[in-house]
């Protein structure tokens, strides 16, 4: 499954990859919207990337809610009950096995929580989460399970203002504690395993080279290249819920 690497810069195959995977004592993950691709949740960027026709960085902004907070509000629960009938993949179950031998951390730039689903202890959520909501008002938080809440914003039981997707829009700045711990835990890290993501996306992808500066080795799990391909030791290509399982065996 996976494709001979290139051989343009230092390339690992997957059985250096599971040697260097044992002798990591810290482990961490950086996984984006290809990490849930094979659970059937679509990628932001990908083909099947179509968000009701919408373009994701249209709607997923403040500007959008302030303009139309029950389109937004309702793209939101879409997206609820789309990823509430979809199930962590091996890619998701393999990452969750690693963490009962490894001191493991999964970076998240998803906002579905299928990491947890899957068994994930030790998972920050960088772009908040689809199952939290926030008070625009008194920013108090909330956990709701329920896919569907309403087809309107709901209103804060607290304070009676709207509530909004506790997710982080373009333009927001990340949660100060989420962003402290992935810093923390990159730099402890010995290997960085970049698994279904663009590297488009910032800060999140800072944390790539940070971590190759912190002296981890790097490997891309991508079904292509992307621009942090050159800051990988080793690229393997394929479908993360195919790799994963592969990696552990
Ligand atoms: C910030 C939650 C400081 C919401 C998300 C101009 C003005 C303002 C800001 C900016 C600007 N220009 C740039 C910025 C910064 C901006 C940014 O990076 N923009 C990008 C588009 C250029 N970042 C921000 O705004 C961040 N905040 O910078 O704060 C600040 C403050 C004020 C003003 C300026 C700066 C906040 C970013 C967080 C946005 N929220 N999500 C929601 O989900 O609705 S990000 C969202 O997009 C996702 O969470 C995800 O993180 C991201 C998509 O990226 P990927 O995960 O990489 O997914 P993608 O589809 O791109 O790629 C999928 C990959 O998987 C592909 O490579 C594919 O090949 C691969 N794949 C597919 N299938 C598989 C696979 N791999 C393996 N196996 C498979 N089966
Ligand atoms: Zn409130």
């Amino acid at each position: 499954m996976c494709l001979p690497p290139r051989d343009n810069h230092l390339m690992a195959t997957l059985p250096e990859v599971q040697d260097w995977l044992r002798n990591s004592p810290r482990i961490i993950v950086l996984s984006g919207a290809g990490m849930s691709a094979e659970s059937g949740v679509p990628t932001f960027r990908g083909l099947d990337g179509l968000w009701r026709n919408f373009n994701p960085l249209d709607l997923a902004t403040p500007e959008a809610f302030a303009n139309n907070p029950t389109l937004v509000w309702e793209w939101y629960d879409w997206r609820r009950s789309l990823v509430a009938a979809t199930h962590p993949n091996p890619g998701h179950l393999a990452l969750a096995q690693l963490e009962l031998q490894h001191h493991l951390t999964v970076i998240t730039q998803n906002v579905d929580g299928l990491h947890t689903r899957a068994g994930s202890t030790h998972v920050i959520e960088l772009h908040g989460s689809l199952w939290r909501t926030r008070c625009t008002a008194c920013q108090s938080i909330r956990t709701n399970l329920t896919p569907k809440l309403s087809t309107l914003p709901p209103l804060c039981p607290d304070c009676g203002q709207l509530l909004r997707p506790g997710v982080v829009w373009f333009g927001e700045n990340l949660p100060p504690m989420a962003w402290e711990a992935s810093l923390e835990a990159i730099a402890e890290a010995n290997l960085l395993l970049v698994i279904g993501t663009s590297g488009t996306v910032y800060p999140a992808a800072e944390l790539v080279p940070l971590a190759k500066q912190a002296g981890a080795k790097v490997v891309e799990i991508n079904l292509e290249e992307t621009p942090l391909s050159p800051l990988a030791d080793a690229t393997l290509l394929g479908p993360g819920g195919q790799i994963l399982p592969k990696l552990l065996q």
